[in-house]
């Protein structure tokens, strides 16, 4: 376990215990006064889109707005579209810095979600596209509103964990996570504002 990257930094995240994971969750990873300018600033100034997904054979767009940032050269395809990268604004390239330094882990690109309200969701699926190699190390941070997050074993439905994603937390998922689960944000009809989640992610370089 000692390569664990989790394990690694136990003494300032939570880790849980979960087969054919590794998992890590920091609730306080930003302060509120850091959640906040970051919430505004990005909301305002990232060129948000929706994205067309692919569910059940259908393509529909997506409920919940997207923007893909990342170094050049990841160029990333999910869902049948091949995304190109908006560059780094300065507040992200700080804040990868900082999520590297805490997760012992490297980062070429960001996907953030605008989840409007609780109609807004990601439904089940899993990280594993293959630019994202193997074993994918994602970083999830959350700002604004909390949503509940769920994540269940391909293969036995006993396993599974959920978290609440309070304001300036941070879920670290490393090693055949994505491989051996599946993780969704449910709708909710409470009422609940908007939430931010920004994915930190490494793409391998693709010729397609
Ligand atoms: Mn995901």
């Amino acid at each position: 376990m000692s390569n664990d990257p989790c394990h690694v930094t136990a003494s300032a995240g939570i880790v849980t215990v979960l087969p054919d994971t590794q998992l890590c969750f920091f609730p306080k990873f930003l302060t509120v006064d850091e959640t906040g300018v970051l919430f505004d600033e990005l909301r305002n100034m990232l060129p948000w889109t929706q994205h067309r997904v692919r569910l059940f054979g259908r393509e529909l767009a997506a409920p919940r707005l997207s923007c893909w940032i990342g170094d050049k050269s990841c160029r990333y395809r999910y869902s049948g579209q091949l995304h190109t990268p908006q560059p780094w604004p300065k507040v992200l390239r700080i804040l990868r810095g900082r999520i590297e330094v805490a997760t012992k882990a490297r980062f070429n690109s960001v996907l953030a979600n605008l989840y409007r309200d609780g109609a807004d969701s990601i439904a089940w699926h899993a990280d594993d596209e293959p630019e994202l190699g193997p074993e994918p190390g994602i970083a999830s941070l959350s700002l604004g509103a909390t949503r509940r997050f769920c994540l269940r074993h391909r293969q036995d439905p006993a396993c599974q964990a959920e978290w609440w994603l309070t304001d300036g937390s941070l879920l670290y998922m490393a090693g055949r996570t994505q491989a051996h689960y599946r993780h969704a944000v449910p709708k909710t009809r409470k009422p609940v504002g908007p939430r931010i989640n920004l994915s930190f992610r490494w793409i391998f370089p693709s010729d397609r």
